[in-house]
């Protein structure tokens, strides 16, 4: 009889003790399942980015593109770049998330080639020509038939070649002597600035007052050969030349 109570007392203190360690089992596993959750809690508040959300990303090949955040938030998706380099249209980005790009500063690149403002063409100004008379061809008689001079004599003919501009001089040869066809060979020098004129004449050379047979003007564009005419008045060609006084 003695015995019962003692194994029942055993008894009832092994159940305790099962009790016990049960409890203990499930204190355990819940310390487990809270230092695991803890850790979870931990894990999942080290999120490097807002699920969904977005951001401006560099591309390989220099635009920029758009990243979406992972549906758990632990990392970023790889940069979507578009063949444009902009950011596709789903993206979804919201302008606040792109990285602001630092502003370039205002100053010129220092490896530029600057290139000066073109100018004006400057005026060459005046330059020395050497103007030579080499020949005229006149009709025999004036324009009104009549002869050149008294006694029905041919001209006494002389050409002026003068400069109106800014160039100055004037060229003018010796009277040959009774003569449509005088040659003269005669040169001077003159100065000619590009658009100056050159008022030429050619006058029958009198005792009394000189005859005005021909005149022009022309505006001097570039040296050379001269071929001047007037048949109506009586002149069939006058030839100068114009050469630059520096050409050798
Ligand atoms: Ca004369």
């Amino acid at each position: 009889m003695q015995n019962g109570p003692v194994r029942e007392f055993g008894t009832a203190r092994s159940w305790s003790s099962m009790k016990n360690r049960e409890s203990l089992m499930r204190t355990l596993i819940a310390l487990v399942s809270c230092l695991s959750l803890s850790a979870l809690v931990a894990c999942s508040s080290e999120r490097v980015c807002a699920p969904g959300s977005t951001q401006a990303c560099l591309c390989a090949e220099g635009p920029r593109g758009v990243q979406s955040c992972a549906s758990d938030g632990a990392r970023w998706e790889p940069c979507a770049c578009s063949a444009a380099g902009t950011a596709p249209a789903n993206a979804g980005a919201k302008v606040a998330d792109a990285v602001p790009q630092p502003q370039q500063p205002a100053v010129p690149n220092p490896g530029a080639v600057v290139q000066a403002p073109a100018r004006a063409e400057e005026p060459v100004g005046p330059q020395p020509y050497t103007i030579t008379i080499i020949s005229a061809d006149l009709v025999p008689s004036k324009p009104d038939g009549r002869p050149w001079d008294a006694g029905d004599g041919p001209p006494d003919p002389v050409v002026v070649v003068s400069v109106k501009g800014a160039g100055t001089g004037a060229v003018r040869t010796t009277k040959k002597q009774d003569s449509i066809a005088p040659t003269w060979r005669e040169s001077g020098q003159v100065t000619i600035n590009r658009g100056d004129h050159l008022s030429i004449s050619i006058i029958d050379k009198d005792l009394a007052d000189d005859d005005f047979i021909a005149g022009w003007d022309m505006e001097f564009t570039r040296p050379g050969r001269q071929r001047l005419t007037d048949p109506t008045h009586s002149v069939n060609e006058l030839i100068f030349d114009i050469a630059s006084a520096d050409a050798k």
